[in-house]
């Protein structure tokens, strides 16, 4: 039976006819063996030579190992693998994230990177706002938006809910939340939640000051659409969708429903299952390129390592720039800095996220002694302190709010 060798090193190949993805491999094979055996598994090969593959079938279809280079290993998959109509990033997942994991070969990989054509990217529409546009909602064409979580996280009604969104727009933040945990529960059901909150951010309109507030749609494939158009009919200023749990389809359906005329946050709750580990998973670079072509208007990035959740400042970096990048064909996309944020942690957090941003807290809203309008209070005043250069500790002297948040979290 022929052998056929997925090993295209040093050969001259259109980068626009193929995905070309970057893996990190951690095995105990040659690289060169492990890095064939992974792209024959994602594409014309298997564990043995099969006689139902010809030259044809390998020449036009297999995967092609163009890079190695230490642990790194580059393979380009024919664009002809993929089929977007009918398949779409649930099938490219397929290919780029596949079986390749299951591999007993190989001890650890992780997809660090993925480059799509230009015939795979014109099928998609990117977000429908993206961060311009919701500045332009918030009218706030310079300064990071500034947000909350609603906390705790569960078990506040909807009426308390509301009430918080309030304090917190009273407070100065242009954003709120639901948190991932909550959708439709008992305590707290998802109609009279929205229209309580909806009635909070008129009331704050009225008052002059500008707020969206994300509810949570994340559900089953066969109700997320409806749901979201029941929550805008209800008066949502914004929709939110877990992409990790309900997948990227569903950001993209969401997105892409004309009837959906609000700009669409995304969560990435159980990301950490498979970013955390350097050396094995995906990165959250490759996650945020498919985000920004489903058209998330906004996307968890990271708090550029200063947060309670892991992640580094390199790591968040490249989701945060691959946000905002200009030379693609889709609206840029909000970078989201969230999880265990305070006042004393956002002038370093800027410095290495930039002004384009979306900073929110919970308990960092919500632990500020003073209640909730003053913690957001002090949220926003560590943001203008940093927007204007000034040291936090001396902003503090004339800004009471922020002095209550540092005395009770610190500088990070
Ligand atoms: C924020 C919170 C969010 C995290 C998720 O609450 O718990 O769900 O932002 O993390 P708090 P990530 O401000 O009280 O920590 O944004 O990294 O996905």
């Amino acid at each position: 039976m022929k052998t056929y060798s997925y090993l295209h090193i040093g050969e001259k190949i259109d980068r626009d006819a193929h995905v070309i993805c970057k893996y990190r491999v951690t095995t105990d094979l040659p690289m060169e063996k492990a890095a064939e055996a992974l792209a024959a598994e994602q594409s014309t090969g298997t564990w043995t030579g099969i006689s139902t593959l010809d030259e044809d079938i390998f020449r036009n279809y297999g995967g092609k190992v163009i890079e190695i280079e230490g642990d790194v290993v580059v393979i380009a998959f024919p664009e002809e693998d993929f089929c977007i109509e009918n398949g779409g990033i649930p099938q490219i997942l397929s290919i780029v994230a596949g079986n390749l994991f299951g591999l007993d070969a190989l001890h650890k990989i992780r997809l660090e990177d993925v480059d799509f054509p230009s015939g795979i990217l014109k099928k998609y529409k990117g977000p429908k706002f993206g961060a311009d546009g919701l500045r332009k909602i918030l009218d706030r064409p310079e300064k990071p938006l500034v947000g909350t979580i609603v906390k705790p996280k569960i078990g506040l009604s909807p009426k308390d809910t509301a009430k918080y969104v309030y304090e917190a727009g009273s407070g100065g933040l242009t954003n709120s939340k639901d948190d991932e945990t909550l959708v439709d529960q008992k305590f707290c059901p998802i109609e009279d939640r929205t229209k309580a909150i909806a009635e909070s951010i008129d009331r704050l309109k009225e008052e002059g000051h500008k707020m969206v507030h994300a509810v949570n749609v994340s559900t089953n494939g066969d109700k997320i659409v409806q749901l979201a158009e029941d929550v805008q009919s209800w008066g949502a200023s914004q929709i939110m969708v877990d992409v990790i749990t309900c997948g990227f389809a569903a950001v993209q359906v969401l997105a892409e429903d004309p009837k959906i005329k609000v700009p669409v946050h995304v969560h990435r709750t159980m990301h950490g299952a498979f970013t955390k580990d350097p050396l094995h998973g995906i990165a959250m670079l490759p996650i945020t390129k498919l985000v920004r072509m489903c058209g998330g208007d906004a996307l968890h990035i990271g708090t550029l390592g200063v947060g309670k959740m892991t992640g580094t400042v390199e790591g968040d970096q490249d989701s945060l720039e691959e946000c905002l990048k200009k030379d693609v064909r889709f609206k840029t996309m909000m970078p989201v800095c969230s999880g265990g944020v305070y006042p004393g942690m956002i002038a370093t957090m800027i410095k290495a996220s930039g002004l384009n941003v979306q900073i929110q807290a919970g308990g960092g809203v919500a632990g500020h002694p003073g209640g909730v309008r003053k913690g957001a209070m002090g949220m926003c005043q560590a943001i203008d302190a940093a927007f204007e250069g000034i040291d936090v500790s001396k902003y503090a002297e004339t800004h009471p709010e922020l002095r209550t948040a540092l005395d009770k979290w610190g500088i990070k």
